[in-house]
């Protein structure tokens, strides 16, 4: 890819329950800091372009609030907007001085769900990085295969099916 080549647009989520550490994720993503230093209720949207192997990408990283609704930490009225993004980042770990939930634990929740699994610090920024890079890079391979299935879905619905399309259609099978 040249240098000149416009970034790919992600549009990123951050969701899960009041006071997990959903702000302060972001914030040390994006501008290097942690705590008192920033006021969170100034913005719930940052960007930032990073390069995510070897290829540049610009996240948008939109910070939910506002839990009237309770858990999930999204209110009705942004269900919408949430629709809007790629992809999401959930996740919750310690209470107090507490650990709640044990690496094992989220691991296996995680690989249930189908999903990678990156325990992070904003405080101590451990792995903020590599939490935005992973989700950009399931992004990735999600559109990817979106792609395969629509070539292939291309090839099996033409009336000159040549062997190049066959060949596609049974991937999708
Ligand atoms: N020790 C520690 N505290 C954190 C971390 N992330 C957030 N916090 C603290 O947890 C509290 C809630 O954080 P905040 O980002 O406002 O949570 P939100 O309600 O989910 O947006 C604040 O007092 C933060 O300073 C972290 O990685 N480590
Ligand atoms: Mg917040």
């Amino acid at each position: 890819m040249g240098k000149d080549a416009q970034p790919q647009e992600y549009n990123l989520c951050v969701v899960g329950p009041d006071g997990v550490g959903k702000t302060a994720l972001p914030i040390q993503f994006t501008m290097n800091i942690f705590g008192e230093e920033y006021d969170p209720t100034i913005e719930d949207e940052f960007s930032k372009q990073i390069v995510i192997d070897d290829e540049p990408a610009l996240l948008n990283i939109w910070d939910t609030s506002g839990n009237q609704e309770g858990y999930t930490g999204i209110n009705n009225m942004r269900l919408m907007d949430l629709r809007k993004g790629d992809g999401f980042l959930v996740y919750s770990v310690t209470k107090f001085l507490d650990r709640e939930v044990s690496t094992d634990e989220g691991a296996r929740l995680a690989s249930l769900l189908g999903c990678p699994f990156i325990e992070t610090s904003a405080k101590d920024r451990v792995n903020v990085e590599e939490a935005f890079s992973e989700l950009v890079r399931e992004i990735r391979k999600y559109e990817k295969e979106q792609q395969i299935a629509a070539k292939a879905a291309e090839g099996s619905s033409g009336a000159d099916n040549r062997e190049d399309a066959r060949c596609a259609c049974r991937v999708v099978v």
